[in-house]
């Protein structure tokens, strides 16, 4: 009798250990977003992922990630060049560029869609994820949580860039994504959001269409061109938050 209660208790513990094994939680610092860019409305690059994963990263090893270099640079094209060069789990900044090996034909439309390839696991958890590119149509940077908050399909968001000219080739934008290193609010970009930053929004407030600083959200979430309640909104959310103080997030 005794001996028939320790195997059930001895296969308990096993099919708990497997069970344990078995179960993946995610790490809040951790995650994968895909980033892909669109001219055309075809896909114009292979999937470049942002990541920053600690050792559960090698389970995805399949992944377009160069691990143990130092570059932090990363780039984005139609050839080979799309993949992330730096460390699985590094902080750095996650810099974009669009390429193009041949001229354009025509005047294309350009759009970049973002999406996490593992949600509801490894979306970085609430680190913030800022996004910036100097082709984006309307403001300097948009929060991709707010976007991803408004977007019509879940888990992805599409952000429009400027046409790209008849004639271009090779890099045709570059963008910033930041990840846990910046707030969308802090328009100054001094790590911390304060009224300084409100300044900069009250400067541009009530403008005409065009591209301002203080355009860091719209309806959908993303810089529409105007400076109104919804960067109001989006600022105040941030107020006081610090880049370096996760506590404040
Ligand atoms: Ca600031
Ligand atoms: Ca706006």
């Amino acid at each position: 009798m005794k001996s028939k209660h320790a195997g059930r208790v001895l296969a308990g513990c096993v099919i708990f250990l497997f069970a344990s094994v078995g179960y993946v939680k995610a790490d809040p610092n951790e995650g994968a977003l895909d980033i892909q860019s669109f001219l055309n409305s075809q896909a114009s690059a292979d999937t470049v992922r942002a990541v920053r994963y600690s050792n559960s990263y090698l389970r995805y090893s399949s992944s377009p990630i160069i691990s143990g270099e130092h570059n932090v640079t990363s780039f984005f094209a139609e050839q080979d060049n799309w993949y992330d060069q730096r460390p699985a789990d590094s902080n750095e900044d996650f810099h974009i560029r669009y390429l193009l090996e041949d001229p354009t034909t025509e005047t294309k439309t350009s759009k970049v869609r973002f999406s996490f390839p593992y949600y509801p696991d490894y979306t970085f958890g609430n680190n913030p994820m800022v996004y910036g590119s100097d082709n984006l149509r309307y403001g300097p940077v948009f929060d991709l949580r707010r976007a991803f908050a408004l977007a019509p399909e879940p888990n992805r968001v599409e952000i429009p860039l400027e046409d790209v000219p008849l004639g271009t080739s090779g890099e045709y934008g570059t963008g910033i994504l930041d990840i846990g290193t910046r707030i969308l609010g802090d328009t100054s970009d001094s790590g911390h959001v304060d009224l300084g930053d409100f300044a900069l929004i009250a400067m541009d407030w009530g403008e005409g269409l065009g591209q301002y600083v203080g355009d860091i959200a719209g309806p959908n979430g993303i810089p529409d061109g105007y400076v109104d309640n919804h960067d109001l909104s989006a600022f105040c959310d941030d107020y006081l938050k610090d880049a370096n103080d996760p506590n404040t997030w």
